[in-house]
C-alpha cells in the first residue's frame, strides 16, 4: 500500500443528489442501459502515465505534485514498484474496471536493450500478481517510441534502420507484456513517425519505412496468437510538424495502400481530432464508415490554447453525439473509453486526481444514457433515410449497384422537365433536437 491515498474512501455511485464531490452521480456500473451494464459498454480505462508518472513539469518549471512514489533520485526497479502499489491501489479506490500503459511508465529506466528486456520482465511479473490479486484489467498496452533521444528523428520512420530496430525491440516485448496480460489491444501512436523539416526528410521512404514496420507487428500478433486488436492512434503534429497518421482518414488511406485495413484500426482521441481540424464525432463516423473503429482516448482541449492539453472531458453535448456514433457502430468490443487525460498543474493533491476521474465518468454515463435515448427512437436515422430514400430504388440504386452508365445516368437527367429543387436539411430543427436530448 503507497499510504497516498488512505485518506480516500471507495468511491460510490450516491445518484444525482448527492452532494459530496468524491461519488458518482450517474456512474452506476451495474445499471443496465440497452440490454448491458453501464460498466461493459463504457469499459472505463485510467491512463498509467499522466496519473502515475507526470509529476507536473511544464517546459517552464519543475514537477509541483509531489507524489511520493517519486522521492527515489532514479527510476529504480524499487521507485518503479512504489508506483506500481499506488497505482492499484487507485484502482481500488475508483473501481473502473481497466488501465493502460506504456513500458516505459511501468518499468525501471533502461539505457542498454538488454537492460530494456529485462527491466520491463521485472515490472511485468509484478503487474501479473497484482491484476490478479486487485482485479483491473488491462485494456491496451502501448510502447514508448518517442521520449527517449534516440527517436529524435522517429522510431520506424527513423533515417537510422538501428533505432528502427530498438523500436522494434520495444514493440515486440511490450506486445507480448499485453498478450500475456491479457489486454483487449495493442496501441500504436506515432509520436515521432513524421517531421520537422521537409528539407532533410524522404517522405515516400520513410512512410515504406512505417508500412513495413506495422505490417510486422501485425505478423508477430499472430505469431504469437494475440487476440486482441491493433489501433493506431491518430494525430496531426505535436511534437513532429508533421505526423503521417494525421487523422482518421489519412490513417485509413496508409492502412489500404499497406494492406493492412481487416489488420488494424483506430484509437481515436478528440483532442487529436480537434487538433486536426476535425469534430471528435467527425473521427467516429469517420472509422465506422472504414469499418475500424477500435477504441477512444477520452480528453479535450483547450479552444484558447490550442494544443494538446489533455485534460478531463466535460462537454456533453459533444461526448453525447460522439457515444451515439459509437452506439451506433455497435458500441466497444475489445475497446473502451481510456482516460488518456491529466489534471491542471494546480491540481497538485491526491483527491484531484480522484475529481478528474469522477467527472470523466460521469460525464460518460450521462452521455451513454443520452445516446440510448436518442437511439430508442432514432430521429437522426429516421430523418437519414428519408433524406436517402432515393437511392434505394429506381436512378439511385441503379448508378450504385454499376447497373447504369454514365451515359444512362445522363439520359435519365434530360428526362426530367426542370432541375430539381432542393430539400431542407433542417440543420436547425436536429440542433435543437440534440440541444433539448442533452442533460
Ligand atoms: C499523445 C498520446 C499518447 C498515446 C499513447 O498525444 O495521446 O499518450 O495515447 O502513446
Ligand atoms: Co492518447
Amino acid at each position: 500500500m503507497s499510504g497516498y491515498f488512505d485518506h480516500i474512501d471507495p468511491i460510490k455511485y450516491e445518484g444525482a443528489e448527492s452532494e459530496n464531490p468524491l461519488a458518482f452521480k450517474y456512474y452506476d456500473p451495474k445499471k443496465l442501459v440497452m440490454g448491458k451494464t453501464m460498466e461493459e459498454h463504457l469499459r472505463v480505462a485510467v491512463c498509467y502515465w499522466h496519473t502515475f508518472c507526470w509529476d507536473g513539469a511544464d517546459v517552464f518549471g519543475g514537477g509541483p505534485f509531489n507524489r511520493p512514489w517519486h522521492a527515489r533520485k532514479k527510476n529504480d526497479q524499487k521507485a518503479a514498484e512504489a508506483k506500481l502499489d499506488a497505482a492499484f491501489d487507485f484502482f481500488d479506490r475508483l473501481g473502473q474496471p481497466f488501465f493502460c500503459f506504456h513500458d516505459v511508465d511501468v518499468m525501471a529506466n533502461a539505457e542498454t536493450p538488454k537492460e530494456h528486456v529485462k527491466n520491463l520482465a521485472k515490472i511485468v511479473d509484478k503487474i501479473e500478481a497484482k491484476m490478479e490479486k486487485h482485479g483491473t484489467k488491462l485494456l491496451w498496452g502501448t510502447a514508448n517510441n518517442f521520449s527517449h533521444p534516440r527517436y529524435i528523428a522517429g522510431a520506424s520512420t527513423n533515417p537510422n534502420p538501428d533505432v528502427a530496430a530498438f523500436a522494434a525491440l520495444q514493440v515486440k516485448e511490450c506486445l507480448e507484456a499485453t498478450h500475456r496480460l491479457g489486454g483487449s489491444g495493442y496501441v500504436l501512436w506515432g509520436g515521432r513517425e513524421g517531421y520537422d523539416s521537409i528539407l532533410n526528410t524522404n517522405v515516400g521512404q520513410e512512410m515504406e519505412q512505417l508500412g513495413r514496420f506495422l505490417a510486422m507487428v501485425v505478423e508477430h500478433k499472430h505469431k504469437i496468437g494475440f487476440k486482441g486488436d491493433i489501433w493506431i492512434e491518430p494525430k496531426p503534429h505535436e511534437p513532429t510538424k508533421h505526423q503521417y497518421d494525421r487523422d482518421v482518414g489519412t490513417v485509413y488511406g496508409f492502412l489500404k495502400q499497406y494492406g493492412l485495413e481487416k489488420e488494424v484500426g483506430v484509437n481515436i482521441e478528440p483532442n487529436h481530432a480537434t487538433l486536426a481540424g476535425n469534430s471528435f464525432e467527425h473521427e467516429v463516423e469517420m472509422a465506422n464508415a472504414f469499418g475500424i473503429f477500435g477504441s477512444i482516448d477520452f480528453n479535450r482541449g483547450d479552444p484558447q490554447n490550442g494544443w494538446d492539453t489533455d485534460q478531463f472531458p466535460n462537454d456533453l453535448r459533444e461526448t453525447t453525439l460522439a457515444m451515439y456514433y459509437i452506439l451506433k457502430g455497435g458500441g466497444f468490443v475489445n475497446g473502451g473509453s481510456n482516460f488518456d487525460a491529466k489534471v491542471r498543474r494546480q491540481s497538485c493533491d491526491a483527491e484531484d486526481l480522484f475529481h478528474g476521474h469522477i467527472g470523466g465518468m460521469d460525464l460518460l454515463a450521462r452521455a451513454l444514457i443520452n445516446a440510448a435515448e436518442m437511439i430508442e427512437t432514432d430521429t437522426l436515422q429516421a430523418f437519414k433515410d428519408a433524406r436517402y430514400a432515393g437511392w434505394k430504388s429506381g436512378i439511385g440504386a441503379e448508378m450504385l449497384s454499376g447497373s447504369a452508365n454514365l451515359e444512362e445516368v445522363a439520359a435519365h437527367a434530360l428526362k426530367g422537365n426542370s432541375s430539381p429543387d432542393p430539400v431542407s436539411g433542417r440543420q436547425e430543427m436536429l440542433e435543437n433536437y440534440i440541444t433539448n436530448i442533452v442533460k
